[in-house]
Formats: C-alpha cells, sequence, structure tokens
C-alpha cells in the first residue's frame, strides 16, 4: 500500500491495535492515587486520564483497543466498563479490558513490556498489523493517524513518539538522540544528566511512552526479552536500549502540522502538576481546549441534573466566577473563583473557595474558607474548616506541597473513603 493512497491512513488505523499501558501506580501523587490506578484519576471537570489516550484513539479511527491494568484496577474497570464498553463488537470494534492475572507466566506484570508480553496469545488472535503501545497516563490530543503513517514512510521497524521536555524534566524520561533523519541512536532511560539536543541546549529529546510497532518485529523483540533473566522487562529500560543498534527503530516529533509547534501535553505525575494542570483549564483561553467538538474527549458520565446556584434568603449569592462548575452541583450562598468543581459537590452558606480542585461528592459545610487546595472524592468538610491559609496548621492533618498545596482525602479527615472512586 503507497502513502499516495487515499484509504492509506484510514487503512493503518484500521490494521492497527492499540495497547493501553493503565497499570502503573503514579506514586508521586501520593494520597490520590491510594486507591485508584493513574490513569483513573480525574480531570478536567469530567474526565480520567484514560479518556484521553481512548478518545484519541477512536477521533484517529482505532477502534480496536486492549487496556493493560494492574495497579488497584477497581475504579479505572468499572470506569472502562460504563464509559467505554459499547463499542460495536458486531463490526469487529472492542475497548478489552486485560488485568494481570498470572495467566502465562503465573506472576504479575513485571514491567511494561512484560504487561504485553503475557497478553500475546490474545493480541495474536487480534492478527493487528500494527500494534500501538500507548502510555494511559498523559493528558493531551493526538492523531496517532500521523503517527502511523510516520512509521510506515520511514519503513520502520518500531517508532517512539517524543516531546521536548526541560532538562531537569528529562531525568523522568527515556531521552532520545537522533540523526538527521530521526532515526534513534540513543536511548538512555532516566539519565542523571540527561543531555540536550544538538542547537538546543535546554531541551531534551523525551519519550512519550508511546511506540508503533510492526506486529512481528514487537512479537520478536518480547519473546526475547522475556527469556533474559537480567531484565526488567521494560521498554524505556531494556527493549528500545536493544534494539536501537539493529533495528530501524525512528523518533516521530508530536508537532502540530501547521504551525510546527509542540501541542499541550502533560504529565500530571505530582499533586502540584495535578492542581496546576486542572486550574489551567479554568484560565480564559486555556490551551487545553475541551470544548473543541473536532476532537471530543469522550468519558463515563453519570445523568445528573445541571449545576444550581442559590441566592439564600439571607442575600448570600450563591455564585462561581472564572471557574468549572459539573452537573448536580449545587453552590449555595456561596462564592466559588478560580476553581474546577467535579461533579455533585454542594457548597454552602458563607463559604469560600478559591483556586482549588474539588473532585467529585464533595460536600463542603458552612463558613468554609478553602484556597489553593485539592479535595479528593467523597470528602465532607465540617463547618468552618479552613485551609490553605496556615500551612503548618494544614500539615499537621493533611498533604502540603512544595508549591504549597494542601491535599484532602476522606481518610485524613477520619472518614471511610468510597472503595470505588
Ligand atoms: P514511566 O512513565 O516512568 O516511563 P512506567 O512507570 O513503566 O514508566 O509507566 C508507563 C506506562 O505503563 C504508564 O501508563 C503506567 O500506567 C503503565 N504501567 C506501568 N507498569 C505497568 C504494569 N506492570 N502493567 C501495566 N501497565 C503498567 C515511561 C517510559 C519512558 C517515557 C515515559 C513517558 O519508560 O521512556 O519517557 O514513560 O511518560
Ligand atoms: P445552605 O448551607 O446554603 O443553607 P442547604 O443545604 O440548605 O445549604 O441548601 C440550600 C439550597 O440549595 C436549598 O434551599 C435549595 O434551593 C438548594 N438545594 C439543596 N439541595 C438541593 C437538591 N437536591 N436539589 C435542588 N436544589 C437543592
Amino acid at each position: 500500500m503507497r502513502p499516495n493512497n487515499i484509504r492509506f491512513v484510514s487503512r493503518l488505523t484500521r490494521d492497527t491495535l492499540a495497547l493501553v499501558l493503565a497499570g502503573g501506580r503514579g506514586s508521586r501523587l501520593y494520597e490520590l492515587t491510594d486507591s485508584r490506578a493513574k490513569p483513573a484519576v480525574y480531570f478536567g471537570g469530567k474526565f480520567r486520564i484514560i479518556d484521553f489516550p481512548l478518545s484519541n484513539c477512536v477521533n484517529s479511527g482505532i477502534r480496536r483497543i486492549g487496556v493493560l491494568t494492574q495497579y488497584k484496577a477497581h475504579s479505572l474497570i468499572r470506569h472502562l466498563v460504563n464509559g467505554w464498553g459499547s463499542f460495536h463488537t458486531t463490526l469487529g470494534e472492542f475497548v478489552e479490558i486485560l488485568p494481570a492475572s498470572q495467566r502465562t507466566t503465573g506472576e504479575w506484570y513485571a514491567g511494561t513490556a512484560d504487561a504485553i508480553y503475557q497478553n500475546l496469545d490474545i493480541i495474536r488472535t487480534m492478527k493487528p498489523k500494527y500494534v500501538l503501545v500507548l502510555s494511559g497516563d498523559h493528558i493531551y490530543k493526538m492523531d496517532y493517524g500521523a503517527l502511523l503513517a510516520y512509521h510506515v514512510k520511514k519503513d520502520a521497524h518500531m517508532t517512539v513518539a517524543c516531546v521536548d521536555v526541560s532538562l531537569e524534566d528529562a531525568r523522568g524520561f527515556g531521552v532520545m538522540s537522533v540523526d538527521k533523519d530521526q532515526r534513534v541512536i540513543g536511548f538512555d532511560e532516566k539519565p542523571a544528566n540527561p543531555s540536550p539536543q544538538p542547537g538546543i541546549p535546554d531541551k531534551a529529546l523525551a519519550s512519550m511512552g508511546n511506540y508503533v510497532f510492526n506486529t512481528e518485529f514487537l512479537y520478536e523483540q518480547l519473546e526475547k526479552d522475556a527469556g533474559e533473566s537480567s531484565s526488567a522487562h521494560d521498554f524505556g529500560h531494556n527493549i528500545i536500549p536493544g534494539a536501537i543498534e539493529r533495528y530501524r527503530i525512528y523518533a516521530y516529533p508530536f508537532r502540530d502540522p501547521e504551525s510546527g509547534e509542540q501541542p499541550y501535553w502533560r504529565d500530571v505525575g505530582t499533586v502540584d502538576a495535578f492542581w496546576e494542570a486542572n486550574m489551567e483549564l479554568v484560565s480564559i483561553t486555556p490551551e487545553l481546549n475541551l470544548y473543541d467538538q473536532g476532537w471530543p474527549i469522550q468519558t463515563y458520565q453519570r445523568q445528573l441534573p445541571s449545576a444550581k446556584f442559590v441566592f439564600q434568603d439571607s442575600g448570600r449569592e450563591g455564585k462561581a466566577l472564572d471557574s468549572i462548575v459539573s452537573g448536580g452541583c449545587v453552590i449555595s450562598g456561596a462564592e466559588v473563583r478560580y476553581s474546577l468543581l467535579f461533579s455533585q459537590v454542594r457548597v454552602h452558606s458563607y463559604s469560600r473557595i478559591e483556586q482549588s480542585v474539588v473532585l467529585p461528592e464533595v460536600e463542603i459545610g458552612r463558613h468554609c474558607r478553602i484556597k489553593r487546595a485539592v479535595i479528593d472524592r467523597g470528602c465532607r468538610l465540617p463547618e468552618g474548616t479552613v485551609l490553605g491559609e496556615d500551612h503548618e496548621a494544614d500539615a499537621k492533618r493533611f498533604r502540603v506541597t512544595d508549591n504549597g498545596i494542601v491535599l484532602v482525602t476522606p481518610k485524613m479527615l477520619g472518614q471511610k473513603a468510597d472503595a470505588t472512586a
């Protein structure tokens, strides 16, 4: 098939099986991932992080998707079943959950490559021509069709999608060096001293953790790696560094085709990054446009009544300014500013919430003052709670981050967390 064939990209996406790695904890999110895997963490009012790669697949025309789960997968699985379970299986479309179940090696998934290796028998039955391995951890909109077309044009065995990141951030990523044709000639997983790119002294080329494989090549590499006892069975640590010399591994720079700029891409790996990325959405023109119907982000959402703002008899206005307020919220005689409220949040009279991210089903009692906080799902803040004004006092009961964001979970309040949250 030739790239000038008009059906070229849609053929490629149809021949592709996407496998979303969704088993990691995301330990730097601390208590936010106590009961859920990082891909199940809430984002942007209605979504969970995994909705982004899944929506990217659907919008790109990839409708055969496996999701590999391991760590604390209950809320993730429930979300997938509720929100992503209605594909047209009769047309060969599916989102299939592939949980670690000690089926092949008798062990849990050891690393990202092992997670896929343990499902090879299932993957083989799906007969894909290309396998797109995706990280379930990031927030971005990306047309995977363009990535697949690039992979085929380069006649690559494997293609690694990449972004520019600061040298400091690069220590947390796989860092690549490439030749002038974008062929990968060096790959260092989480290097202590990341090398900058030639001509860009402050930026390294980082792997997004998204890979396209020719299927046979993937099978060969995984089988070889499975037999190596010293391997951690990880794509970044083992598979890529071991393959770059002998095989055609290419880097695909994630860029806007029109402007050439790097699009929005966030790894909300810490509580600070989580707060910041959510707060960015509240700004007047956020870089990530969730209102763009050309690339809709789908999710599971319950049928909820509209948000309601109550002007109390006492003269207290219930209002939200420069904020995002989701369905089922009631703001009564209270003021919400520069904040993002997920669904079914109740805010009672005489309270004020500022620069905060409030997850679903939170109740904020009367006379509370909340500033620069992340309130986890299901918290009930008692009347008169003050957060974000005295960090020493906050730190006695809650987590206060380096940037002074206060994280509150039901457990910290002595309340029972919802096991399905
Ligand atoms: P990390 O993100 O540090 O680096 P890892 O923790 O393995 O790598 O997570 C990668 C993805 O796999 C995540 O989506 C995670 O949820 C999932 N995952 C982790 N362990 C899993 C398991 N046992 N079973 C199923 N899924 C699992 C990787 C690459 C780097 C790259 C960054 C980009 O190794 O090279 O730069 O991703 O974020
Ligand atoms: P407050 O502390 O402000 O008095 P309340 O719990 O009494 O808070 O709620 C105030 C107002 O919010 C109610 O008078 C009502 O108008 C509205 N409200 C509360 N619960 C609901 C609900 N389930 N459906 C619709 N409106 C509600």
